[in-house]
């Protein structure tokens, strides 16, 4: 363990001392460690991106109103995460240029990167729209907007035309078939942001990033136990957290997978999510319901923009372990993109059935 880690531990209050710190999950933004002290108690620990969250003050103040929210209304301690104080009883501590905090780590619990059975992405729907369905009655006007206008696809679109206008790294003349791609659909991709904005959609506190990879399963009951990744909790659209969840989990490959022949979109699995999803989230409004099809849409196509724009940018924002990494990514989403087009109806048909 480098002694960097060694101070920025002891600043926190852990049970025991530090064993061995290692790099753990798979987080394109944040940097996160596992802890073990010598008492066998484990810890995540993580390096907050203060590019992504500027206000890390406003970050903690958010993830700590939502699990207490959470814990009051749960009798389950492993089901809501729990930040651990510092000595000074602070929700994260600065050290030197970088902020740190460190997290309870939920014992006996499973986090996937695809579904393994319909079952496993059925209970993630159940952990998100639970998740929902217990914050309706949160004061959403307490929550602090982390990344400002995070899921605003129109202004997502903004920021793609913005940077391809600057090219600064003379990326855009060898993406010219993702470039057109982006822009015909620019126009239908801010019906959610037109929808809310007029108040056709109810404004709800969501989660925002909701990937499999951010619900822990029980490793015993394989059930939903407990939602991670707080940091976008903010009040938005659930159409946001329904779409994302299906760009990721109803995908049949990875998010940076090269060969985009293996990639579509799972219509059993899309199935599966909306069934876990409105039934664990029995208040979603008729409106929400005629747009899930196009909350999964916009969702991966934002997506898309966002790594087609980071691959113009230089990558700056997605962490990358290999080159063209988030132009891949883009490519991935784009593909799914394509391939819900062609399942339109019957996604359509599918949200008909599952909400009776
Ligand atoms: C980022 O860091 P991670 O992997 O949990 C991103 C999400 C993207 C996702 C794509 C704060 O999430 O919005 O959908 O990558 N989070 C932030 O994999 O930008
Ligand atoms: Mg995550």
């Amino acid at each position: 363990m480098d002694q960097d880690k060694i101070n920025i531990l002891r600043i926190f209050q852990l049970d025991g001392t530090p064993v061995s710190c290692d790099d753990y999950g798979s987080g394109h933004v944040n940097v996160t460690f596992l802890v073990v002290t010598d008492t066998g108690r484990r810890y995540i620990l993580q390096k907050i991106n203060h590019h992504a969250f500027r206000n890390v003050q406003a970050l903690s103040e958010n993830i700590a109103a939502v699990t207490d929210f959470l814990r009051s209304k749960s009798s389950d301690p492993r089901s809501v995460m729990s930040l651990i104080r510092t000595k000074d009883g602070a929700p994260h501590t600065r050290y030197g240029d970088e902020y740190w905090r460190v997290y309870d780590y939920v014992d006996g619990t499973i986090c996937l990167q695809q579904p393994e059975t319909d079952e496993d992405f059925y209970q993630a729907a159940v952990g998100f729209g639970t998740f929902a369905q217990l914050l309706s009655d949160f004061p959403a006007e307490k929550l602090h907007e982390t990344i400002p206008n995070f899921h605003n696809t129109p202004d997502r679109y903004r920021a793609f035309l913005e940077t391809l206008e600057r090219d600064p790294m003379h990326r855009a003349a060898q993406v010219q078939p993702e470039i057109e791609f982006a822009l015909a659909r620019q126009a239908e991709m801010s019906t959610i942001q037109s929808a809310l904005t007029a108040g056709e959609l109810p404004l709800r506190v969501t989660h925002n990033d909701t990937k499999l990879n951010n619900v822990l399963l029980d490793a015993k009951t394989r059930k939903a136990l407990c939602v991670i990744d707080l940091d976008t909790v903010m009040p938005g659209s659930s159409l946001y957290d329904f779409g994302d969840s299906i760009r990721f989990g109803a995908a049949t490959a990875a998010e940076d997978e090269k060969d985009l022949s293996k990639m579509g979109m799972s219509l059993d699995r899309f199935r599966v999510f909306t069934r876990g999803y409105v039934r664990a989230c029995p208040g979603l409004t008729a409106k929400e319901l005629e747009l899930l099809p196009m909350g999964a849409k916009t969702m991966t196509m934002e997506c898309g923009v966002r790594f087609l724009t980071d691959y113009l940018d230089g990558d700056h924002y997605f962490a990358v372990h290999r080159d063209g990494q988030n132009l891949d990514r883009c490519r991935t989403q784009f593909r799914l993109v394509a391939d819900m087009e062609k399942k339109w109806n019957a996604m359509r048909k599918i949200v008909e059935e599952e909400s009776r």
